[in-house]
């Protein structure tokens, strides 16, 4: 087995890529992204989505036999940028799609996204099946892209699986652009300044998960039977959800002088357009998903592991 991971110099790839390499050993996991990480990551190659040719080399030179596809432009970045968004998320998709048809790949993972969610979508308990017209060209790209994986399931039998990941949370990777990436920084301007200024208005509650969930789901649905399989767009998953008004008060079960101010900017809108909560029953019923973090529990994993991080690199 050789993997590929694209846009593995992401919040996700960061802590993917290791996880896939305690799964399957580091040389079978092949790092790659268009920007080189600043810290020891080998392999690792460098690989813009857009071009078809270098990632022919790689599946031949390489023998991948899987590729996790995670370069991506973001909700928020995505909109300074909404014609290179489609095209580096959808074009991106469809080489690596077509490319894992001709050379007979096992499996690939496609990360979507509660981004394809949007104005006549259900906002509580949204089901697997609602309707979807995304607001952002992030959800749309994405939304199309879910389509695509189901189509090359259903014509070519392509084993694509895919997860829509609600924002996720994590401590040893930096979020990349997006709208729910406040239930990151804050927990860095807790420990470091005590103040957090939110870009969403306090009561704007949107699906989280922490990020050992978001990659015991990807590990668990990639492993799983294909027949157990029965959803090719993205199956709903979660793991908690809450609003910044919350998530500071639980902050502050920790840091009790933690303060935070509300400054919205064009991040509300997005985030008004998505579901607050996620209805994630196929994939339980599927294949076993079952979250193991709520809010507190993250809130007290999250600040235990970046106090030990500040505290090392104060030393
Ligand atoms: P990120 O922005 O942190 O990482 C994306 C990576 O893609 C970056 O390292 C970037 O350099 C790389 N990239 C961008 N353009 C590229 C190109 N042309 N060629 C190659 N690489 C390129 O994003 P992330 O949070 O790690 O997300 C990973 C995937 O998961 C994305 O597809 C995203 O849509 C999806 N996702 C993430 C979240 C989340 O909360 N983090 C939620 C839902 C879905
Ligand atoms: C974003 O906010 O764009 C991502 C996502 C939910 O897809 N975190």
């Amino acid at each position: 087995m050789s993997i590929l991971v694209t846009g593995a110099n992401g919040q996700i790839g960061t802590i993917l890529t290791r996880t896939l390499r305690k799964i399957y050993g580091k040389e079978q996991v092949i790092a790659s992204d268009i920007i080189r990480p600043n810290y020891d990551d080998d392999p690792f190659l460098m690989l813009d989505i857009l071009n078809v040719q270098r990632i022919r080399e790689i599946i031949e030179d390489f023998e991948i036999t899987e590729i996790y596809h995670l370069a991506a432009i973001l909700s928020a970045n995505g909109e300074w940028n909404p014609l290179k968004t489609w095209n580096v998320n959808l074009n991106g998709l469809l080489s690596i799609l077509d490319l894992a048809r001709e050379y007979k790949l096992e499996k690939v993972f496609f990360p979507s996204t509660i981004a394809v969610h949007g104005s006549t979508t259900p906002k509580v308990d949204t089901p697997q099946d609602a309707p979807l017209l995304p607001g952002t060209v992030y959800g749309m790209s994405k939304l199309a892209g879910e389509n695509w994986c189901n189509y090359y399931h259903q014509r070519y039998d392509l084993d694509v699986r895919s997860l829509r990941y609600p924002g996720i949370i994590g401590h040893d990777s930096l979020p990349g652009g997006g709208t729910t990436d406040y239930a990151v920084e804050i927990f860095y301007a807790a420990l470091q300044q005590g103040h957090y200024t939110c870009f969403l208005r306090p009561d704007t509650r949107l699906p989280m998960m922490y990020m050992d969930d978001a990659m015991r789901a990807t590990t668990e649905l990639m492993a799983a039977n294909s027949s157990k399989i029965s959803n090719r767009t993205g199956y709903n998953v979660t793991g908690m959800s809450f609003t910044p008004l919350e998530l500071a008060e639980a902050i502050r079960q920790h840091i009790p002088n933690f303060s935070i101010d509300y400054k919205p900017d064009f991040r509300q809108a997005i985030a008004d357009s998505w579901s607050q909560s996620i209805d994630d029953t196929k994939a339980r019923q599927d294949w076993g998903w079952q979250p193991e973090y709520n809010l507190e529990k993250m809130t007290a994993d999250m600040i235990f592991y970046l106090n030990q991080s500040i505290k090392i690199k104060a030393n």
